[in-house]
């Protein structure tokens, strides 16, 4: 359920409860691909944080441990100790991205494991099997995200089979939710907005899920090597066409620049690997722009990586030491650089509710683009 609690020019901010808690919006889901956020990050770090939902794939959850394997230790959230929400991306996008050898039928897709080759089939509802087998407390439907660029006749025809696998989707997480062994049968279910950078194809596809009175929407297909600017103008020719009182989710998305502006045009959930890759990375995103730490100009720094940041790392540790760590790769360099960069993410959005809720958000943004000066990249 999605109250919305205060709206600034096109920012929304609202809260989604759920099963597992209520989840205050604009957020960002902390993402744990294979069920462990990359970096050493354990269940007590991501409350010290400030994360509010955590975000796993069934596709790499389905090829191991096995989503059986999970159903037995008592669905996700047992399994991985997190009692707040989790969100589970269904499958589609990653078989795309990641898997070898695709096949894509009405049915659905046919491909090959990236762990050990075998031949697997997913379509809608094995995605939806997988899903509540894993027992997350957000299901996304199963679609096909194209890739950039394509042709209008190719994008129209995978935009209509994404419906036809959403219907399908919305049948079997029903069935599924009313088995008497279905460990969580309020699953909710998010639909999938498609159609590339063809505006009129996004907007009717859009009006078509809206229909649907689902959970919540997503946009997918999006920073998949479209131009931001591209970008923005789908989200705001698209946005108004979903319904005001569901949350909107822009999946994989982006740097905090991103984010500022998708919010601006009413995005709600964000997730994204880059506050973790670029950790392990060695770089740190700060209020004035992205740091490396691996520079020999923080040799003999004893400032924290960001003054006057609240996080575990800020807290206890000098850029010269954290520097050190990274040379000698060292396990906790990485870590406490997710952990700083988790947290900035995290506080971001809490700065961006605080500021809608305030009628602010305009003058908050601007400020914040402003601070994001230094580019050492
Ligand atoms: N579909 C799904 N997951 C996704 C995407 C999508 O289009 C994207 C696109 N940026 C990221 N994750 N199911
Ligand atoms: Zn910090």
């Amino acid at each position: 359920m999605y109250k919305l609690i205060e709206q600034d020019g096109l920012a929304k901010s609202g809260e989604f409860t759920t099963v597992h808690g209520t989840i205050q919006t604009p957020v960002f889901m902390n993402v744990g691909t294979a069920a462990a956020i990359k970096g050493a990050v354990s269940t007590m770090d991501l409350n010290a944080i400030k994360t509010q939902v955590e975000l796993s794939n069934t596709y790499h959850l389905h090829v191991r441990p096995g989503d059986k394997i999970v159903k037995q230790m008592g669905g996700l959230h047992k399994f991985m100790v997190w009692d707040k929400p989790i969100l589970t991306d269904s499958g589609g996008f990653q078989v795309f991205s990641l898997a070898g050898l695709r096949k894509i039928k009405e049915e659905g897709v046919y491909f090959s494991s990236h762990i050990d080759g075998r031949k697997i089939f997913m379509g809608p509802e094995e995605s939806m099997q997988i899903q509540s087998n894993l027992a997350s407390t957000i299901a996304m439907a199963f679609d096909e995200c194209p890739p950039h660029p394509a042709t209008r006749e190719y994008i129209q025809a995978s935009v209509d089979r994404t419906t036809r696998w959403l219907i399908r989707c919305r049948t079997e997480l029903t069935r599924l939710n009313n088995l008497e062994d279905t460990i969580n049968k309020q699953q909710m279910l998010f639909g999938i907005n498609q159609g590339g950078t063809y505006e009129d194809i996004r907007i009717e596809h859009a009006k078509r899920i809206a229909e649907m009175d689902l959970d919540g929407y997503a946009l997918g297909g999006l920073a998949v090597g479209e131009s931001h600017d591209e970008m923005y103008r789908i989200i705001e020719d698209t946005v108004p066409y979903l319904p005001l009182h569901k949350p909107v989710y822009l999946m994989g998305v982006g740097t905090p620049a991103n984010i500022l502006e998708a919010v601006d045009r009413g995005v709600d959930f964000f997730d994204c690997v880059y506050p973790t890759r670029n950790g392990r990375h060695g770089h740190a995103y700060t209020n004035h722009g992205k740091m490396n730490l691996l520079n020999a100009k923080y040799e003999l720094d004893e400032k924290p990586i960001e003054e006057g940041c609240a996080c575990p790392a800020c807290q206890n540790y000098s850029r010269a030491y954290i520097r050190h760590l990274l040379k000698a790769k060292e396990m906790l360099g990485m870590r406490l650089l997710v952990l700083h960069n988790l947290y900035f993410y995290n506080h971001m959005m809490e700065e961006i509710r605080d500021a809608i809720r305030g009628k602010r958000y305009k003058e908050y943004k601007k400020q914040k683009l402003e601070g994001f000066v230094r580019s050492e990249d």
